[in-house]
């Protein structure tokens, strides 16, 4: 229909103009090709940019060990408002405690996020998809808190380093985690602890997995 065609001709011109006006159109996603430090202390507020891996230099996001990082954080860091696309390479190596705020993983690649060493990592907001394995990968001994968070289409959430011991504490709140491939959190540290509180999940086979009894809580979640 001629009229109706026009009118979407019309509308669509308006929305393309509005959005360059108003400076909402998305940018070309930045291509990393050397791992972006963030400095001790420092912030990092990406706002609103998506990043990806040069797949020569950091990786390709395959499960291919050894892959480089897009952030690297030293301790006290702040990542905030980044989105970070395919490849996805290694994500983000955290040596310490970090702040992640807002961040999304379109894409996880290798892994979407490591803890290298002995730290806490507050991540609040932002979300996690297609991850064919973990998405947070604890390396160090610490606490991961992950708070209105949303992931969809994983392996494991949060995994603490195959065969290590030392503790590792992980929690999860107000949470959407569905299609879930192995579990929520997992370990084989008697010493490591896990919550989920307030969360809604589904398809998720085993919330927590190799934990010591004891060790894991959860409230008010909400299976659908
Ligand atoms: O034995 O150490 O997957 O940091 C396996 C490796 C493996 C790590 C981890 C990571 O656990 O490479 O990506
Ligand atoms: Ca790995
Ligand atoms: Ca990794």
């Amino acid at each position: 229909m001629k009229k109706g065609l026009t009118a979407l001709l019309l509308s669509a011109l308006l929305i393309t103009s509005f959005g360059a006006v108003s400076g909402k159109v998305q940018a070309a996603p930045e291509v990393v090709s050397q791992t972006i430090l963030v400095k001790a202390g420092e912030t990092y507020d990406g706002k609103g940019q998506t990043f990806v891996a040069n797949p020569d230099t950091l990786g390709d996001g395959s499960q291919d060990e050894g892959q480089k990082p897009i952030f690297r954080l030293e301790n006290g860091a702040t990542l905030k408002n980044v989105i970070i696309g395919a490849p996805g390479a290694d994500g983000v190596h955290c040596y310490g405690n970090a702040t992640i705020t807002n961040v999304t993983w379109q894409d996880v690649g290798e892994d979407a996020l490591t803890l290298k060493a002995k730290g806490t990592v507050n991540i609040t907001g932002g979300g996690a998809y297609k991850a064919y394995d973990k998405v947070f990968q604890a390396n160090a001994e610490g606490t991961i808190n992950i708070k209105n968070f949303k992931a969809n289409d994983i392996g494991k959430l949060a995994r603490q380093n195959g065969g290590s011991s030392y503790q590792v504490n992980f929690t999860l709140d107000n949470s959407d985690i569905s299609n879930v491939k192995d579990s929520i959190f997992r370990t084989d540290s008697s010493k490591s602890t896990a919550k989920i509180t307030n969360t809604r999940y589904s398809d998720v086979p085993t919330l927590f997995k190799g934990f010591a009894s004891g060790k894991t809580s959860q409230s008010s979640n909400t299976e659908y």
